[in-house]
């Protein structure tokens, strides 16, 4: 096996278009002896790659690629084979823990859940609403939904909500607004037909390096597909592309407008698709007429020839594939500016046949389930929650009162911080992440967790820096630990089999959820348990039933099939003829103004009679919240390195991952850096309105006046929630508290800076 630390991705096997992805099986196995291989996928990116862990003597050994699996046809990526060592690492939690005197001490799990269950019924007296849950992107499909039941329907408050929302809730609100419902329409295996490839704000060779080994196979094969890559930095995709575009960050919108209106203007387009599936091109031709190519070029800081170059390749493909991810999510105007890849797809018949396809990707491994089952404020089954009859058909599954439930509009998780804050919310379950690190302007952040009116539960397999202000610590058990199932960008669904036991007394999160139910002792209209399963296996069957005739419809996606392999819900492609879920009954939303946010009504949505035609949104581009000025001249964006994952509980208890990016950096471009003569490794500091960071400077190939941070670097390593001792390294010590205000999701993307040296 080659080492998949200096080379990411592994050996090519090219391939043409139309041809079947070669298998190539990659494994690490660190014993020579007879061992078991237990199924599941990767949770360290949301691609999915399909695995086996090989267990020796009750521990993981190793790892293998699943070479029959759709996903990845056994490859695996630098996190998928080295990432399972973090299980076994020495400091997991092992023991409930909880506050007193100021310190985290040990207890009993009845201790622990009788200290929540008791403070819980207090507070219910005073209303649902003093109850606030944020959970993640990586839990199990049968976890999430247990949560969303007990919240919504147990406690019955709207401030649930998942760190999906700083992930990807952005895609699911363009393929809301666009197409009805949530759900890819795409499939990865568009990339194996494709004559092009549309990578917008996603840089998949680090954060999916197995589809970028699809992509990259394509291109050493015959008929190779053209490439175009939309990120300010010159990323491995970036180099890769045939047609790089270095948009200054946050001119996302002005681009895609100006590639629309030359579509338009070229005729590159599909009238007969056009009229037959979509509404809205009149107003789509309108707004995009104020975008000629010169003035997208001004403001996006891009040579209008370049504009031109993707144009013509979007509008004379045979067979697009897009991808959005982050460069466009987290920023202002996210909804809008992924719309506007949805209506490139629209506009030129681009879906629902082999090659023509776009995700709106995920990030995190589960993210699709959080979305899907309501964990993420969204009502479960992809429901709509300003539907009474929507609401009712919940009612009657559960067996409660309809207007027990949650009445309005779900609370999004910036609002759940706030609400803390300012002490509406009185306790705050936090399940599977570690917002200390990980939400914007993290003095507040701190500062909020550490309030003692705040009872903060954390939920975690590490002790984070969000476990560290807790009241009380949960240990959970990871993956490999427990079953369940997760589903990838692709809605590709895989059972995860339990390979190992927990550390200690750590518990499966759906274990501890269902512990919490029973103690609080929720019930339906009948007097029986509200919750009535403990097994994964049960919670999928109770899930299958809520998903019963909506789109992410599981009902044939029983354990026993999913042994075989990864399937996908909905089938390979959606939206094949040409319907798509907008029926105003059928529909997830009803709407939402695409400036301000503002939903929109029954009525409204009725009159426009989509009738399963897509929406073409239209909206014209408005410059970011935050601008450079005298003071904050540069632009902060910040992301992901190849090796790490997020606040890298996991990644740096991996000796392989840490020692490829065991510290933080800063990335600033050459002429930049001549400019305040800054030398490659001169430790530097970022400062914003917010707050700095410091961290070595990195000479790197990005847009001059635009400055890069990894997010991936807290402080749990040095022992404390924040930078008590030594210099602050987290990226979100300077970021933004802001949000686009269709999906709301935080725009880590566009802090306005300064550089020194430090
Ligand atoms: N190795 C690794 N892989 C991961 C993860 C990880 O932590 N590590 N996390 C997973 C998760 S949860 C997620 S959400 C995904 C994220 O995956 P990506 O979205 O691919 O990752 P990011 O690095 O956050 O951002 C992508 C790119 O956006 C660019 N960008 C910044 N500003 C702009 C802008 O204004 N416009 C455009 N067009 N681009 C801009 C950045 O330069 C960056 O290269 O990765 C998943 N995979
Ligand atoms: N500046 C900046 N900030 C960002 C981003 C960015 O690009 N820039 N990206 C945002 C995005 S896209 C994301 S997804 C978030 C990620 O942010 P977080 O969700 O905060 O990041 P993680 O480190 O993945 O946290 C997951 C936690 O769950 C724990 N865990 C893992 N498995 C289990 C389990 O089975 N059970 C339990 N109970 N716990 C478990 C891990 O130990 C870890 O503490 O960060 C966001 N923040
Ligand atoms: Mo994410």
């Amino acid at each position: 096996m080659n080492d998949r630390i200096a080379d990411p991705w592994g050996e090519r096997t090219p391939y043409g278009p139309g041809e079947r992805w070669p298998v190539r099986q990659d494994q690490l196995l660190t014993v020579d002896a007879d061992v078991e291989w237990v199924p599941t996928a990767s949770v360290l990116h949301s691609n999915g790659d399909a695995m086996e862990l090989a267990v020796l003597e009750g521990q993981i050994v190793g790892v293998r690629g699943r070479a029959d699996d759709r996903v990845n046809h056994g490859r695996l990526g630098p996190k998928d084979l080295y990432g399972w060592q973090a299980n076994h690492s020495p400091d997991r939690l092992t023991t409930p823990l909880v506050r007193e005197g100021g310190r985290l001490v040990p207890a009993s799990w009845d201790a622990a859940m009788d200290l929540i269950a008791a403070h819980s019924r207090e507070l219910l007296r005073e209303g649902p609403e003093r109850f606030g849950f944020y959970t993640s992107g990586q839990l199990f499909l049968e976890e999430y939904y247990t949560l969303a039941v007990l919240a919504t329907a147990g406690i019955g408050t709207p401030h649930l909500d998942g760190n999906t929302r700083l992930c990807t809730a952005t895609a699911a609100s363009a393929l809301k607004a666009s197409f009805g419902t949530d759900g890819q329409p795409g499939s990865y295996t568009d990339v194996d037909f494709c004559d092009a490839l549309a990578l917008w704000g996603h840089n998949v060779a680090e954060t999916q390096t197995v589809l970028w080994s699809r992509m990259l196979d394509r291109r050493r094969g015959p008929t190779p597909p053209a490439m175009i890559a939309v990120d300010p930095r010159q990323t491995p995709v970036a180099r890769e592309a045939d047609v790089h575009l270095a948009v200054r960050p946050g001119t996302n919108l002005a681009l895609v407008n100006a590639l629309i209106r030359r579509l338009i203007d070229r005729g590159w387009y599909d009238p007969g698709y056009v009229d037959a599936h979509t509404i809205g091109f009149e107003d789509l031709q309108r707004v995009t007429a104020d975008y000629p190519v010169e003035r997208a070029a001004q403001i996006c800081g891009l040579e209008p020839r370049l504009i031109e170059q993707a144009a013509e390749i979007l509008g004379t493909c045979q067979a697009l594939v897009s991808t959005v991810l982050q460069g466009f999510y987290q920023s202002h105007q996210a909804t809008a500016a992924a719309c506007q890849v949805n209506n490139v797809h629209l506009l030129r018949g681009m879906l629902g046949r082999p090659g023509a396809g776009v995700l709106q990707m995920n990030g995190q491994p589960t993210a699709q389930n959080t979305r899907e089952t309501g964990a993420d404020g969204d009502l479960p089954g992809m429901r709509n929650w300003a539907n009474p009859r929507h609401v009712e058909e919940l009612a009657e599954l559960w067996n409660v009162d309809a207007a027990t439930l949650p009445q309005g509009r779900p609370t999004h998780a910036m609002e759940i911080f706030r609400k803390a804050e300012e002490g509406d919310i009185r306790l705050l379950w936090i399940s599977a992440t570690n917002p200390a690190v990980s939400l914007p302007e993290l003095p507040r952040i701190r500062r909020l967790l550490s309030d003692p009116a705040l009872f903060v539960v954390v939920q975690d397999i590490f002790m984070t820096e969000t476990a560290m202000l807790a009241d009380v610590v949960l240990p959970a058990a990871a993956w490999g630990e427990k079953r369940g199932t997760f589903t990838n960008a692709d809605r590709t669904v895989h059972l995860s089999e339990q390979a190992v036991q927990p550390p200690g007394q750590a518990r499966s999160d759906l274990d501890i959820f269902c512990d919490y139910a029973a103690r609080m002792n929720f019930r339906d209209q009948d007097g029986k348990p509200l919750i009535q399963w403990s097994t994964a296996e049960q919670a999928f069957e109770a899930w299958q039933a809520c998903s019963a005739g909506r789109p992410c419809d599981y009902t044939d996606l029983g354990y026993e099939r999913l042994r075989e392999g990864g399937i996908q819900w909905g089938g390979e492609r959606l939206y094949i003829d040409g319907r798509f879920n907008t029926d105003t009954d059928y529909c997830e939303t009803y709407g939402q103004d695409m400036i301000t946010g503002e939903p929109q009504d029954e009525a409204a949505h009725r009159a426009k009679n989509p009738a399963g035609r897509a929406f073409l949104h239209a909206v014209p581009y408005q410059p970011p919240p935050e601008q450079p000025d005298d003071d904050y001249p540069m632009l902060l964006t910040t992301g992901r390195t190849v090796y790490h994952f997020h606040t890298r509980t996991k990644t740096a208890r991996v000796p392989e991952l840490d020692r490829a990016a065991p510290r933080p950096w800063i990335e600033i471009s050459a002429e930049d850096a001549a400019r305040l003569a800054v030398q490659e490794g001169d430790l530097v500091r970022v400062e914003t309105r917010r707050g700095a960071m410091e961290a070595p400077a990195r000479i790197a190939g990005l847009r001059p006046g635009t400055l890069f941070a990894p997010f991936h670097y807290g402080y749990w390593d040095a022992g404390t929630a924040g930078p008590h001792d030594g210099p602050p390294t987290a990226a979100n010590e300077a970021t933004l508290t802001a949000w686009d205000p269709v999906s709301k999701q935080p725009i880590y993307k566009l802090s306005a800076a300064r550089l020194i040296k430090a």
